[in-house]
């Protein structure tokens, strides 16, 4: 891994935000090919669906939507070790979840003056599942469970056919699905299926029925660059969640961490793209340097060596050496880690001080694997930076605050007079006569007022 020493500088907070290691991102040819897809399907719905699974996913599904007995079939050959693993992790997260659901509350400003805040579930959501070479049934369980904590009402799921000729998606995702209780499912990948979520779908066949898929309000999940930007490309018509980029990992750890574990940690979520980043903020250059011989022990050993290679000697991968603690966490900071571990002597301390991440892993057992399958935690995390300002999927992305207005007449009243002032002086009169008019007879007669 290459080595960024920030040791003695002393940055300005844009010098620092330009040392941070990062992968340069590029979406624009991929606009020109999505947009066509997108008109296609919003034009002939499932007839566009079908030319494009065959262009692209190389079968014409016969069924779009997956048969009710495709899920039961699939749980029935469900490994019992990966069943049970699904189940534990869907188990924590629904607990989590539960307790993640906003309350609704009010504020009295005054005598008969109430603003009240309802947390309203988004009634139906589109979460897009990838398939390739990243099939993920664990980022089924991240989307599913908070949508069902907020109550959303309907819920569907496009995920490409099996490279396996049947025309039907991953059989892990299918028992996934049966598992959690969600049984519209459509064999759609890419971005004809960000499509027919934002537009919905007529059928084509007499197995479709009229409509294929009804319209959705909002789409969530993972997908490539396709799937992401026919998501930008239709958000704002539709709700999207945030346009992920490739995972990553931050680790902060001082002279008494494991670097046997470090170099494990960072490996781990290199494991997933030839573009993921890791990055190790560490004071200590004996730390560094044992990562170093870690990381050449254990890199070639390790099932996909080449993938985890490129990616640890990217760009987007180093060791950031600094001056001290704070100096590593003035610097994770500026990074804003989709993935961010605590591997320090005091780790709760450090916690406290971390003002961007994803989300924060705290000591030595609490590594990101944990909170990918099972810690309960939701891995949809904020990547590229974004955790600066941006929060993991959980219930709240799910749901919209909508604030409750009730006043009365005495609450009213107090206040009218102030209101058709302020609309006199922004010159919109008329608002001040909605409120004048509640108390006079005639808003126009200034005598009366
Ligand atoms: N680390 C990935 C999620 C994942 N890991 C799924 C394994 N499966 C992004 O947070
Ligand atoms: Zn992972």
């Amino acid at each position: 891994m290459r080595i960024i020493d920030l040791r003695g500088k002393s940055l300005s907070r844009a010098e620092l935000l330009a040392a941070m290691p990062r992968a340069a991102m590029g979406t624009s040819e991929a606009t020109d090919l999505v947009r066509p897809i997108l008109d296609d399907v919003k034009e002939r719905g499932a007839a566009a669906l079908r030319d494009f699974e065959e262009k692209f996913d190389h079968v014409r599904p016969e069924h779009l939507r997956v048969p009710k007995e495709a899920f039961a079939e699939s749980l029935e050959t469900l490994d019992p070790e990966v069943r049970s693993a699904i189940e534990e992790s869907v188990r924590r997260a629904r607990a989590v979840a539960a307790n993640q659901v906003p309350k609704d509350f009010y504020t009295d400003l005054a005598e008969g003056a109430r603003v009240a805040e309802r947390w309203i579930p988004i009634q139906r959501v589109g979460l897009y599942v990838p398939g390739g070479k990243a099939v993920y049934p664990s980022s089924v369980i991240m989307n599913v469970v908070p949508a069902q904590a907020a109550g959303v009402e309907s819920l569907a799921i496009a995920t490409p056919p099996a490279r396996d000729g049947s025309g039907l998606p991953n059989r892990t995702i299918l028992a996934t699905c049966a598992i959690l209780g969600v049984d519209e499912v459509y064999a759609v990948g890419g971005a004809q299926a960000v499509a027919m979520f934002a537009y919905g779908a007529k059928g084509s066949e007499p197995q479709d029925g009229d409509v294929l898929c009804d319209p959705v309000d909002k789409i969530t999940g993972p997908g490539n660059i396709f799937v992401a930007t026919a998501k930008s490309l239709v958000s704002g018509f539709v709700g999207i969640d945030a346009v992920a980029g490739p995972t990553e990992i931050g680790i902060i750890a001082d002279k008494t961490a494991n670097p046997s574990l470090l170099a494990a940690d960072l490996i781990g979520q290199a494991e997933h793209d030839e573009l993921a980043g890791s990055v190790l903020f560490t004071d200590s250059t004996e730390i560094a340097e044992k990562v170093q011989e870690n990381l050449n022990y254990r890199v070639p050993r390790t099932e996909h060596a080449e993938r985890v290679h490129t990616s640890l000697s990217g760009t987007q991968s180093a060791i950031v050496l600094t001056d001290d603690l704070d100096h590593s966490i003035d610097a994770a900071n500026a990074y804003a880690a989709e993935h961010l571990e605590i591997q320090t002597a005091d780790a709760d301390a450090v916690v406290k001080r971390i003002k961007n991440a994803g989300a924060i892993f705290r000591g030595p057992y609490s590594p990101v694997p944990l909170g990918d399958y099972m810690s309960g935690s939701n891995h949809v995390l904020p990547t590229g930076g974004t955790a600066r300002f941006a929060a993991g999927l959980g219930v709240h992305t799910f749901m919209k605050p909508v604030e409750v207005i009730e006043y009365d007449e005495e609450g009213l009243k107090a206040l009218a007079a102030r209101i058709n002032a302020f609309a006199v002086s922004e010159d919109l009169p008329a608002h001040g006569e909605c409120v004048l008019s509640r108390f006079v007879k005639d808003p126009y007669d200034k005598a009366t007022l």
